[in-house]
């Protein structure tokens, strides 16, 4: 079944999970991407709430995050008109497929996961079993939905390679039944780096508040966390990643939030230094912020739920088919 039988046009899946409030790396390596291809594809766009429940949740919280990180996918432009929005845990085939692939994946796949060895750090013992598993929950959630294309911020390319691994196995084992989904990343934005540390990813769970700015953070607070950010050894602002890493982070999310290119932005900034430089992208940032919070507090909860009831309707079906399929092909009926 396809999502809409009157159009050709190819499916996008793609989520984020609820484990933190999102921040400017989530907003350009992903939702800024999400936004522009509504008109030309069939958009699939999930919270994926049982991937934050890898690392333990407050579940008050949990609740009240997977409201708003909708609130935020519709501030940044994502159109439920156009759009499907839905919560991966109202759609139970998720799960059920993630059984099945595990059974199809190979400890030697998961244990290539560079993902799981950061997040893990020297925990990996006593980490959840889910958190070394999230891999081929997420290779479930985009393989039901006959996806074409999964737009990502670069952290997540690992994840969708191995999504491909796990259909091409399937297929080959038991009958041709998944798509083979394309990853696509953003050329400008696809890893934003922390503000606090600009050789490690700009992270919602990260220790410290200062690594990221908040798409709920005031003006004010960004603007402090701006001037406080780390910077290179020299003053000159000239975008060189490799021996300018926290300056040319810093230019990234400039250019991207106020349409300049690297080039003017050096041209802008000749002859001045990293205060003058950060006053402008403070600026910049408390304006797109101060935009973004009057559209996010437009929306009601019970709006919310309205999208994501109708959302997970709408697509469920899509979802049983894949699944009866492949358990057919598995010899489950
Ligand atoms: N720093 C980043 N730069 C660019 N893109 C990023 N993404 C995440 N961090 C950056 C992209 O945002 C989407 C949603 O991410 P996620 O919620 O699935 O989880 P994540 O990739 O693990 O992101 P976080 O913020 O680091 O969350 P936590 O701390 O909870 O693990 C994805 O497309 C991701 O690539």
């Amino acid at each position: 079944m396809e999502l809409n039988k009157n159009n050709n046009k190819p499916t996008v899946f793609s989520g984020v999970q609820p484990s933190g409030i999102l921040h400017l790396g989530n907003y350009l390596g992903a939702l800024v991407q999400w936004v522009e291809m509504q008109d030309q594809y069939n958009c699939i766009f999930s919270v994926v709430d049982y991937h934050a429940i890898t690392i333990k949740q407050n579940p008050e919280e949990l609740k009240k995050r997977i409201i708003n990180v909708v609130k935020m996918y519709l501030a940044s432009g994502i159109n439920p008109e156009k759009a499907i929005i839905f919560q991966q845990s109202a759609v139970s085939a998720h799960t059920e497929l993630a059984w099945i692939l595990n059974c199809v994946a190979r400890i030697a796949d998961l244990n290539k996961m560079t993902q799981f060895k950061e997040k893990a750090g020297d925990q990996e013992k006593t980490v959840s079993v889910g958190l070394y598993d999230y891999p081929i929950l997420m290779a479930a959630d985009i393989l039901l939905y006959n996806t074409d294309i999964v737009p990502v911020g670069d952290d997540q390319i690992q994840h969708v390679e191995l999504t491909r691994t796990l259909a091409r196995r399937f297929n080959r084992e038991y009958g041709q039944i998944f798509k083979v989904p394309e990853v696509i990343i953003k050329k400008q934005g696809a890893r934003i780096m922390g503000l606090d540390d600009p050789t490690k990813k700009m992270s919602k769970s990260a220790g410290s508040p200062a690594n990221y700015i908040a798409l709920t953070d005031s003006p004010e607070v960004a603007t402090k966390k701006i001037m406080r950010a780390v910077t290179d050894s020299d003053s000159e602002i000239k975008y060189d990643l490799k021996k300018k890493p926290a300056i040319a982070n810093l230019m990234t999310i400039y250019s991207l939030l106020a349409g300049l290119s690297l080039k003017e932005l050096e041209q802008n900034y000749k002859n001045k230094g990293y205060g003058d430089f950060k006053k402008g992208l403070a600026q910049a940032i408390s304006k797109f912020l101060t935009q973004f919070q009057i559209k996010y507090n437009s929306f009601t909860d019970e709006k919310v739920k309205q999208i994501l009831k109708h959302g997970a309707d709408k697509i469920r079906p899509i979802a049983e088919e894949t699944l009866k399929n492949v358990k057919n092909k598995l010899g489950i009926i």
